[in-house]
């Protein structure tokens, strides 16, 4: 049987949701319209009042904001609290410059914990669960967005944090860990140490992992679940809105991430035009807070490319599920014109067999060419092989990937370890064509 953590707002008839949050978003419009500096412009750009603000149709009237516009505003700009009453600061790091900085009110805080805490049930976890938090503890949402959750739950929460991943296992074993929190590629990185020290994950307790903060396929879930012994869940959120906890699969499914709609709107747009796109079409993911004090955000683009379904969940929730995220927009890599996720990539190297679920993309350009190298880690037994069996592996990888992608490529087959382990989100591509 389904246990919930908030039943009667998880499972609300859709319209009753409906109307709960057209109230929310239009205390939500009105409140950034009175206090950041930032929308009363951009709204009366718009020719927009809050009052205007009927129906929840009206939110495709709003301007949207950007990453960009959250730079614009570093530090404080667009926070719609003083900082009396911002009781704790974020930051996402950003891969340039400065980061990313979001404010949160107590209120802000109970909301996020809450909304973990129901998350951590809707993945299988309960109160009696010893949670083995290896998402980072800092700036970065996950330790502490996770955490708070999970006391909230009533479960004993190991802040272990991440790196040190000897004695992670050391103490998954010692303290009987029950739970995982990490990155997908983190767990991956402790089952090859767990192997390479004599440790069975079957003789683990862990029974399920909740693994977010970066893009992973259906086929790494596979290899996760073999190599850990567990049900590996996938968990979305972004610090920009809130922090980990946004949106997560339920266990009964596995399909599809029910994004907590009594706190915030998705909507899928075409990142080109920008315009909304259809129930169940492929886009850019647009979120708008509705419960949120200390940042709110009105229609923020994440970037992140998913599609939307409101179809019923055998689960009984009824809030609409985010498909697994493909990656961010910004992440596509264009390869003679040929658009290409690196989780697509990830999806075909995972499904052969002796090969590693570690690999790097190198794009370049020579001679005006775009040019894609695959390398990827085989099982050591492979790479002590014969040269003719790797190259025709090798091949054989190119050939799928032509033929499922549309795209050349240069496989080169590396010795295990030769690709950099990460503790935290994985970097898949090096782009020199950025240099
Ligand atoms: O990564 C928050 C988080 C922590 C989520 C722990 C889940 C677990 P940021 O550092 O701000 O916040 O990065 C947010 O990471 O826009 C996505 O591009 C990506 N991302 C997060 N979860 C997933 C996921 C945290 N499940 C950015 N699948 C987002 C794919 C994800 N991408």
């Amino acid at each position: 049987m389904t246990s919930y953590f908030h039943e009667e707002i998880e499972t609300m008839p859709r319209v009753a949701l409906q109307a709960l949050q057209l109230k929310r978003l239009q205390a939500t419009v009105a409140r950034v319209y009175e206090k950041v500096p930032f929308y009363r412009q951009t709204l009366t750009k718009a020719g927009i009042r809050p009052e205007q603000i009927r129906s929840l149709d009206d939110l495709r009237r709003l301007p949207f904001t950007t990453k960009q516009d959250m730079r614009d505003a570093y530090p404080y700009n667009l926070f719609a609290a003083s900082m009396d009453e911002i009781v704790r600061i974020h930051a996402s790091s950003g891969t340039t410059g400065k980061p990313t900085v979001v404010g949160y009110t107590l209120k802000d805080i109970e909301v996020w914990t809450d909304l973990m805490a129901r998350s951590f049930v809707a993945a299988g976890a309960h109160k009696g669960d010893i949670i083995h938090n290896a998402y980072g503890y800092g700036l970065f949402t996950g330790g502490l967005g996770a955490h708070y959750g999970a006391e909230r739950l009533g479960a004993s929460v190991i802040p272990i944090s991440g790196g040190n991943t000897a004695r992670q296992l050391m103490i998954m074993q010692d303290f009987g860990s029950t739970v995982l929190t990490c990155t997908p590629s983190y767990s991956l990185y402790m089952a090859e140490e767990a192997r390479e020290a004599g440790i069975d994950f079957r003789n683990l307790k862990l029974r399920v992992g909740i693994f977010g903060a970066e893009p992973w396929s259906e086929d790494m879930r596979t290899e996760i679940e073999a190599k850990l012994n567990l049900h590996a869940i996938d968990i979305y959120g972004l610090s920009e809105i809130m922090g980990p906890g946004v949106a997560i699969e339920c266990i009964e499914m596995k399909k599809g991430l029910h994004i907590w709609e009594d706190h915030f709107l998705a909507e899928i747009i075409d990142p080109d035009s920008g315009e909304v796109l259809p129930e169940g079409s492929r886009g850019e993911l647009v979120i708008t807070t509705i419960t949120k004090e200390g940042i709110p955000l009105v229609r923020y683009r994440t970037r992140d490319i998913t599609s939307l379904s409101c179809e019923p969940c055998a689960c009984g929730r009824t809030h609409a599920r985010l498909n697994r995220m493909s990656g961010r927009s910004d992440d596509m890599l264009i390869i003679r014109g040929v658009n290409v996720f690196p989780s697509q990539i990830e999806s075909i190297l995972m499904r052969i067999e002796r090969v590693e679920p570690h690999y790097l993309l190198i794009v370049d350009r020579v001679d005006n060419l775009d040019t894609l190298e695959v390398q990827v880690e085989v099982d050591e037994l492979l790479f002590s092989d014969e040269i003719k069996v790797l190259q025709t592996l090798a091949h054989r990888i190119e050939k799928e990937i032509k033929d499922m992608l549309g795209v050349t490529s240069k496989v080169r087959l590396v010795e295990p370890k030769t690709i950099a382990r990460s503790e935290g989100k994985a970097k898949r591509v090096i782009d020199n064509r950025k240099r």
